[in-house]
């Protein structure tokens, strides 16, 4: 039917989803797994967080001691710099809101440095991770994250590329400067804003 066919032709050319940013496609069902170290096996009575450096109470939780914190979802999207996003996602955990009202940020902290079990980092401005635009989750669409995404928890910015978002997350460093992590100084862009293409330094 010629109708059809014009209808879905104009249609398609119409439909982007104002979700996703520029230059990012939709992955609908694939979840690409990416990582710079190989994917370490970090069993729950092991696993810690920390949040250290300009605090006024430098903390640790546990995995039982982070559970008992509020619950708190982000639901919504996330973005690769490789050029894939995923919509509509749920993510489970505790707002680093949260831990940051335990631990006291000291007035002269502007960054922080998201550090790894495996040693990988990652740098952030301190306003990047609060005011509900950052987590530690430990479920993604409502079952526990794999190790190969990151589990047991894994640090959850969603407003920046995905490389923001340290998997095997072991804690925060609250620093008064900015310190490039692993990706930073491997040529990504400092801050990494999906929706202003901040993809590599100089962008
Ligand atoms: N520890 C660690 N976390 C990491 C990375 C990494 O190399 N090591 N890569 C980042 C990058 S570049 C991306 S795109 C996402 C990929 O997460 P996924 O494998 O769950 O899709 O993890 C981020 N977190
Ligand atoms: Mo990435």
């Amino acid at each position: 039917m010629p109708g059809t066919t014009r209808g879905f032709l104009g249609r398609s050319r119409a439909e982007r989803d104002p979700r996703l940013p520029p230059g990012q496609y939709d992955a609908r069902d694939d979840w690409p797994v990416l990582h710079a170290e190989a994917t370490p096996r970090i069993t729950t009575d092991r696993w810690t967080f920390t949040v250290e450096g300009l605090v006024d109470e430098p903390t640790t939780w546990t995995w039982a001691q982070m559970h008992a914190l509020a619950p708190s979802r982000y639901a919504g999207d996330i973005h690769c710099v490789t050029t894939w996003s995923k919509l509509g996602m749920t993510f489970d955990g505790v707002s680093v809101d949260t831990l940051l009202a335990a631990a006291r940020p000291q007035p002269p902290a502007t960054h922080v440095v998201a550090f790894s079990h495996t040693g990988y980092t990652t740098n952030l401005p301190l306003a990047d991770v609060t005011d509900g635009k950052a987590w530690v989750v430990w479920d993604a669409e409502g079952t526990a994250l794999t190790a190969e995404h990151g589990g047991p928890a894994r640090l959850l910015v969603p407003h920046l590329y995905f490389w923001k978002s340290a998997k095997w997350v072991a804690g925060l460093r609250l620093l008064d400067h900015d310190d490039p992590g692993f990706w930073e100084r491997n040529g990504y862009h400092d801050r990494g804003d999906p929706w202003l293409e901040q993809r590599y330094r100089g962008d």
